[in-house]
């Protein structure tokens, strides 16, 4: 018989090496369990009935999907029962969500459903999220934390069963499910550097992006692959492994104005810093439209935008100089 490490019992180990308390543990296994609880609602969410929309909308003005409701219902519940949390922000929530306010630990920033689009036909979404821990020399004001101040941050790809997780000056780890829903066999990942790299971007945007970057791309594209899921999870899982970027750049030039993102489309301190934290730890890099770091974007609002350029450091380093000139 084979038998394999449980995610849990890694990071037992990594608290023990470093002297740390168990409240993290207790943290992940929030996670872990809503994780594994919401894969269960998105594999039988077809023939339940529950991969439709749910009939209002969220802060940014989409629809909701059953699925965000089910998926933001389950990871409150469990990040709530952890008593770890102060206070918890959601794309499903306009509102942070207060939890353990006297005596939580962390602060979680998550999307419980990523890939919207994905989920009509059962096809790859993410649960991601950032942990940032409260002060523990002075007094705690609750301000919003950047990237870089970021404990750890993952995401798990729903329904492949894959869970990746990076913790600070530690590494990036990726973590399969076996027959039991447990996340095993630790592996660590780094961006390759002698694969042949790919692009991930929405390409109908092309060209509404920035000048420069339309150009870099005509360049610079037939030296890659090209893929391109519309999951972010389920993108940069792939990048981490085959090495490349992905791109949600700025929209300045769409045809109807009132269709520009000139902030980009995706959100800062669920998305973006979560996957820039990932890179970090992995040997890559992330940077937003003007070619500077996401991690030291510091957050005014919880559910603010960002353009990103994540990947490989080569290929981000290269498109930064493009971005900041
Ligand atoms: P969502 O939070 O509404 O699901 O949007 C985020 C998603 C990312 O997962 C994905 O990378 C991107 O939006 C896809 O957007 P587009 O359909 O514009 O290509
Ligand atoms: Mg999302």
């Amino acid at each position: 018989m084979r038998f394999e490490q449980t995610c849990t019992n890694f990071l037992l180990h990594h608290q023990e090496e470093h002297k740390r308390t168990y409240n993290f543990l207790i943290l992940m296994d929030a996670l872990i369990s809503a994780a594994k609880h919401i894969e269960h609602y998105y594999l039988t969410g077809a023939l339940q009935g529950n991969l439709g929309f749910a009939g209002n909308m969220n802060v940014q003005g989409e629809d909701v999907l059953r699925m965000d409701q089910i998926a933001q219902e389950i990871t409150t519940h469990y990040l709530r029962a952890s008593g770890r949390v102060i206070h918890a922000i959601s794309e499903e929530s306009d509102e942070i969500v207060l939890m353990n306010t006297e005596d939580g630990r962390y602060f979680v920033y998550f999307d419980p459903l990523d890939g919207s689009s994905n989920v009509p036909h059962s096809l790859p979404v993410g649960f991601m999220f950032g942990i940032a821990k409260r002060n523990l020399e002075g007094v705690e004001d609750g301000h919003l934390r950047a990237g870089r101040d970021y404990v750890a941050s993952g995401m798990f790809v729903i329904p492949t069963g894959t869970f990746t997780l990076a913790l600070k000056d530690a590494g990036t780890w990726r973590f399969h499910m076996d027959e039991t829903m447990e996340f095993v066999r630790p592996t660590r990942v780094i961006f390759p550097e002698d694969t042949e790299w790919e692009l991930s971007f929405n390409s109908a945007n092309r060209y509404t992006f920035a000048e420069k970057v339309q150009n870099w791309i005509q360049q610079n594209e037939s030296r890659y692959a090209f893929r391109y899921l519309g999951s972010l999870a389920a993108d940069f899982h792939r990048l981490l492994s085959n090495g490349g970027m992905f791109m949600y750049p700025a929209i300045v030039s769409h045809p109807d104005p009132k269709k520009n993102r000139p902030q980009g489309k995706l959100r800062l301190m669920y998305e973006g810093a979560v996957v820039a934290f990932m890179c970090q730890e992995a040997g890559g890099a992330a940077v937003d439209e003007m070619g500077a770091p996401i991690l030291d974007i510091q957050p005014e609002d919880p559910h603010q935008r960002t353009a990103l350029y994540a990947g490989s450091k080569p290929l981000v380093d290269e498109i930064a100089r493009v971005l900041s000139s």
